[in-house]
């Protein structure tokens, strides 16, 4: 895997060494990357750097590096890998060409926003995963952004929910670069933290691993609702 030089910040080169950790197959520094989150930063205090800024739609566009990654339609690649029979790498045209679902759902950020009926074009896990085949000891989906150290992860199940998507497409046009260009989760039951943007690489795991914000304190199940964030 590709290791990106070190951003300025001094939360985000702990973030990226517990993600890239766990994406490797080392476990063991997320165990202890938990509780000594909760103790050095509670998680009230980190959420107002987030806010790049508010569209008039009611998108907030949340990142965690200084820039945004750029879709280049012609080398942009995305990898499945993991415990899967066959791992497979599709182009930007394989994606778009397997099984197209749509869907208009609600978008809810853990912090309190939401937008209303968001257009959706993409494709199911279920439809992405078929061609690499998950072996029957797979449980769960990592997910791993091009935003480095950005990811996050859904059991099979939740993954497999009837409009969870890995979204191309918002409302009738590609996914925008500061939406995640050119695709990203799309889970509305789930709080926003769970939505990953500018995916990369989708590793199939047999347990599903804490992510940005569940190394920072929120909950992995991030339902909406019933889980740890505001108002909830
Ligand atoms: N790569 C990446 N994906 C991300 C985030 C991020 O900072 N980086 N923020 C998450 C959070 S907390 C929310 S609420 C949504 C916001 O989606 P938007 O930026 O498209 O509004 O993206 C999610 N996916
Ligand atoms: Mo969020």
């Amino acid at each position: 895997m590709r290791i990106e030089p070190t951003p300025d910040s001094d939360l985000r080169p702990y973030g990226r060494r517990a993600f890239l950790a766990l994406v490797g197959g080392g476990l063991s520094s997320l165990l202890w990357a938990r509780p000594l989150w909760r103790l050095i930063s509670p998680v009230t205090e980190l959420l107002p750097s987030q806010v790049r800024n508010v569209l008039p739609s009611g998108w907030r566009i949340y990142t965690v590096a200084a820039t945004m990654p750029v879709f280049d339609p012609q080398r942009w690649r995305l990898r499945i890998d993991g415990l899967v029979a066959r791992p497979l790498t599709l182009t930007y045209a394989e994606l778009r060409a397997l099984p197209r679902a749509e869907q208009t759902s609600d978008f809810h950020c853990v912090t309190g926003w939401s937008v209303k009926n968001v257009h959706w074009a993409g494709v199911r896990f279920r439809d992405l995963l078929a061609a690499a085949r998950p072996q029957p000891s797979a449980r769960a989906l990592t997910f791993v952004s091009a935003e480095r150290p950005y990811g996050d992860s859904l059991t099979l199940e939740e993954a497999y929910l009837k409009d969870a998507m890995l979204a191309y497409e918002m409302d009738g046009k590609p996914l925008p670069r500061p939406h995640g260009a050119p695709a990203r989760v799309v889970i509305p039951e789930m709080y926003g933290y769970k939505n990953v943007k500018w995916v990369e690489r989708i590793v199939v795991t047999d347990r599903p691993l804490d992510g940005y914000w569940e190394l920072r304190g929120y909950d992995r199940d991030a339902w909406v609702g019933h889980s740890n964030g505001y108002g909830a």
